[in-house]
């Protein structure tokens, strides 16, 4: 039988622990991430950037999921408790919560990544898989992580990194490699300055996901070793990846559109810029990444709401919404919503105009509000006549953060409202 028979693929994936590492900050989305971890971050109307790793689970066939959350975990916790308790503890399926426990020593929360997995080995090693699967719980895309476990099998790898090409002129967030005509990477170097190209292409770099396939052996011994050295800063792209590749056989597994063989969607919406252009880019009529596909589907927490409703106001103003995403329980007014995402159980009153924006849930927007070019955290209540994105220098003397981008980000805290609703 081929290796990349589905059959066989289904063995492998039954037989891998994915471990998804959600407690990095995410500080570079500034206040979005003041009171939640990256990964709990909504995205797309009614999703959180989590369910996007633990869907590709899902839909891989992996069933045995372990979400490790350490930084302001709260807000993560009660998404995956409410929505992510479906699987059947019966067959062996579970997605659990491993929050930093100090396990190990009485002192330490999680160091690096690699130091995360580590406090956490006596749970892996009861769970006894044969591959141990390591995502980070902040990034969206959709992945098929079967294909990249048979291709570990396949080529005898001990670990298999997973990996995008990149332009060389954002490499330097990147753990950046280099590989032989094998595939074999041959050298990794974290966030360098100076990232090597691609032998063939001066102006692209092979640039790591942060996901790895590792062999459960080669995981434990690795692990063992690393927790010993006092200079290790525990981390994976780091310490590890780069100490283990001349004596062993790590692999670099290039992501690409499994039908289409091009590069495939992926993003690390890792700034409030790269948050609302993904955002707004799923409004498209072709968008990148397309949330209506029956056969990937995205899964998540939700409350039951009613539909969204567009309607007169008493002067008869219509409301409406064009050449936007509109999701449950938004009510829109006597109002018009152009080129935006609307998160659930947003309210846009009469006479106000939001365009270019994406509005987290259970937003209301007063009457007479101009909002362009802006991010609206959950629970703002905008008041009357309010405007942002209208000039940057009135934004930041109102008290709101304007990115790079020129996107103005708004939260509760910043209107002196209390997020605590
Ligand atoms: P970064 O994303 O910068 O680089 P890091 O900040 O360590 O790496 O985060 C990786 C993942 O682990 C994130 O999902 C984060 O939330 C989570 N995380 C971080 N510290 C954690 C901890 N102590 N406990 C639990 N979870 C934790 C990594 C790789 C690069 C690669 C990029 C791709 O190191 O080589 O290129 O990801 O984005
Ligand atoms: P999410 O909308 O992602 O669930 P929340 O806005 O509910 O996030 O915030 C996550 C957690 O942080 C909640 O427990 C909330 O009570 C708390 N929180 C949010 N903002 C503040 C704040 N300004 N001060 C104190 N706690 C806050």
């Amino acid at each position: 039988m081929p290796q990349s028979h589905p059959r066989f693929i289904s063995r492998l994936t039954r037989d891998t622990l994915a471990l998804i590492l959600a407690g990095g900050r995410g500080s570079r989305l500034k206040h979005l991430t003041a009171w939640r971890s990256k990964p709990a971050v909504p995205f797309g109307g009614k999703f959180r950037i989590v369910d996007f790793p633990l869907s590709n689970c899902i839909n891989s066939g992996i069933r045995r999921i372990g979400v490790l959350t350490q930084y302001k975990a709260h807000s993560l916790i009660l998404h995956i408790q409410k929505g992510w308790g479906f699987l059947r503890g019966e067959f062996g399926e579970f997605v659990e919560l491993w929050p930093a426990q100090q396990r190990v020593t009485e002192t330490a929360w999680y160091a690096g990544t690699a130091d995360a997995v580590y406090q956490n080995l006596d749970i892996i090693r009861d769970h006894n898989p044969e591959y141990i699967l390591i995502l980070a719980g902040d990034h969206v895309y959709k992945m098929d992580y079967g294909a990249m476990i048979a291709y570990h099998v396949d080529r005898k790898a001990e670990m298999t990194v997973g990996c995008l090409q990149v332009p060389v002129e954002r490499a330097s967030e990147f753990g950046v490699m280099a590989v032989d005509e094998q595939q074999r990477v041959l050298r990794f170097a974290e966030k360098p300055a100076d990232p090597e190209t691609l032998a063939d292409q001066p102006d692209r770099c092979l640039a790591s996901m942060g996901i790895y396939v590792f062999n459960r052996d080669f995981l434990f011994d690795q692990l063992l070793k690393d927790a010993e050295m006092s200079e290790s800063s525990h981390d994976f792209g780091k310490d590890i990846i780069p100490r283990v590749l001349a004596e062993h056989r790590i692999m670099a597994y290039t992501f690409r559109d499994l039908r289409s063989g091009e590069q495939a969607y992926w993003r690390d919406v890792g700034t409030v810029d790269a948050f609302w252009e993904a955002n707004l880019e799923l409004i498209g009529v072709t968008p990148p990444l397309n949330l209506y596909d029956k056969k990937w589907p995205i899964w998540t927490y939700q409350e039951q709401l009613p539909p969204a409703k567009f309607v007169f106001d008493d002067a008869d103003r219509r409301g409406m919404a064009v050449d936007s995403m509109v999701s449950g329980g938004c009510v829109i007014s006597g109002a018009t919503v152009r080129h935006s995402l609307l998160f659930s159980n947003v309210r846009v009153n009469s006479y106000a105009c939001v365009s270019d924006s994406v509005i987290l849930p259970d937003v209301v927007v007063g009457r007479y509000c101009i909002i362009r070019n802006a991010v609206i955290d959950r629970y703002c209540r905008i008041a009357e006549g309010t405007k942002i994105g209208l000039d940057p220098d009135d934004d930041r003397k109102a008290g709101f953060h304007v990115s790079e981008g020129g996107i103005t980000l708004v939260t509760p805290e910043m209107l002196g409202q209390d997020a605590n609703h």
